[in-house]
């Protein structure tokens, strides 16, 4: 659903405050309307009403900002905000973003086309917005104090460009950066070929990497952290929040993302080998292609995989960093893995008034089965059903569904795949054969006892 802003403001009891001041050729009444998206479940794709056809991306989570055609200028309107993002159902984050919702919505529009895009701040210190990837008048680029001086709170101020390639780009704050990304800020910009026949697909997704640092039970991201985050996410969702890519058998499909977290993310594709066609420096010649089922996106890169998707099934897309698919957790929780906890839970629980319930004996998976007391506000470490259990997967996780008999277009959760007859795996019930069934006293597990000694004085270091 989108809203206007003045519907918007208008049911929330609130009034536009502030003088906007516009620099340039166009006076402020001539401003186009910035409307805001409330929800934070996929949009439909934005069809284009004039100009060259395209097949609209969609955006996971997102959606796509109307513009208005004015003369020869496409206007659109971000205003920089503070916002609140649903992480996954159960998780708010405090986060500043754009129109409503971090990331900003997608920016799309046609090669050769002119661009007007009015920032208005409405967040508590400047800002600017830079525009990644694109060829443009070097005072349109964005970086606060080397190109312009920074958007004051209160200021707008419009960027005009043409645009001169198509391909996969993405806009940020080029002020204060380290803490504007950190809390959120960030958008996709999409510029579709002016010959539609061009680069061609069925279905065409975009989606941010980020990552957001928040305690359990807190609400604003930690903004000085560099490495440490506990929140990795698909624009600015975690599994089992994150959108799923619905696909129908035989589209050829494309996948665009762009990384503006602190490290690298190999995102994996499951059932389809894929080939990169585009990076935010633009398409790769077709013989610079070679087929991968992973594909490393480096910090401050874009990335566009295409494939058939003609098996279908419920196949996993995700980083293979297996610590950016869990949810918050503890990094400097012990092993416990052959250890004997009994006898330990014994022998605290002794020292220990209240008891202690340690975990992990057998392995990390009874952890994600565990109804365990969360403070509010927080996500299970790995969480999320699939229709056979539990996924244990967090972060930057989520599926692609590749169906028969979808319509064109047709993004709708069609639902768990249903197998057809003889293609899963099973339990095996017959014989096991000597060399299985045999003891191996030579793999018996070395089991740990541990010795709990009470503190008798004053720690010594
Ligand atoms: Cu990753």
């Amino acid at each position: 659903m989108t809203v206007s802003r003045r519907d918007f403001l208008a049911t929330s009891g609130l009034a536009l405050a502030g003088v906007t001041q516009v620099s340039g050729r166009v006076a402020a009444a001539s401003i186009p309307e910035a409307p805001i998206q409330a929800s934070p479940a996929m949009q439909p794709p934005l069809h284009p009403t004039s100009g060259p056809d395209y097949q609209p991306v969609v955006t996971l989570n997102g959606w796509t900002l109307p513009w208005r055609q004015n003369g020869d200028w496409k206007e659109f309107h971000l205003v920089a905000e503070p916002v609140v993002r649903e992480i996954a159902p159960g998780m708010n984050a405090h986060l500043w973003g754009y129109n409503g919702q971090s990331p900003g919505p997608t920016i799309e529009a046609v090669e050769g086309d002119k661009v007007r895009i009015f920032v208005t701040n409405k967040l508590p210190e400047h800002t600017t917005i830079h525009w990644h990837g694109q060829r443009l008048p070097n005072g349109m680029d964005g970086v606060g104090g080397l190109t312009q001086p920074q958007i004051k709170p209160g200021q707008t101020y419009v960027y005009e460009f043409q645009l001169r390639r198509s391909g996969t780009f993405m806009y940020h704050p080029h002020a204060d950066e380290m803490l504007q990304m950190a809390m959120g800020m960030m958008g996709s910009f999409v510029v579709h070929p002016r010959d539609a026949s061009e680069h061609r697909v069925d279905r065409d997704f975009v989606f941010l990497l980020n990552a957001y640092d928040i305690e359990p039970g807190a609400y604003v991201p930690k903004v000085n952290t560099m490495l440490d985050f506990n929140l990795w996410t698909m624009n600015s969702r975690a599994f089992p929040g994150i959108d799923h890519l619905v696909v129908r058998k035989d589209d050829r499909v494309r996948i665009r993302f762009g990384n503006l977290t602190m490290t690298n993310h190999p995102m994996h594709l499951h059932g389809h080998e894929f080939e990169v066609t585009c990076t935010d420096g633009g398409w790769t010649r077709p013989e610079s292609r070679w087929p991968e089922v992973t594909v490393d996106c480096a910090v401050g890169q874009m990335r566009a995989v295409e494939f058939i998707g003609n098996e279908p099934g419920d196949w996993a897309f995700h980083c293979h960093k297996s610590h950016h698919t869990m949810n918050a957790m503890g990094h400097d929780v012990k092993t416990y893995i052959g250890v004997n906890l009994a006898s330990m839970q014994q022998k605290i629980s002794k020292v220990v008034p209240g008891g202690y319930m340690p975990m992990g004996q057998a392995g990390g998976a009874d952890m994600a089965a565990m109804e365990m007391p969360l403070p509010d506000n927080t996500l299970p470490m790995m969480t999320g059903y699939g229709q056979f259990g539990p996924i244990e997967m967090g972060g930057m996780f989520t599926v692609v569904k590749i169906r028969e008999g979808l319509d064109r277009n047709d993004y709708k959760d069609p639902g768990w795949f249903k197998h057809p007859e003889g293609t899963m795996t099973r339990e095996w019930t017959g014989e096991l054969g000597k060399a299985a069934e045999a003891a191996r006293p030579d793999l018996k597990p070395n089991v740990v006892d541990v010795r709990v000694v009470k503190p008798t004085g004053p720690m010594k270091h």
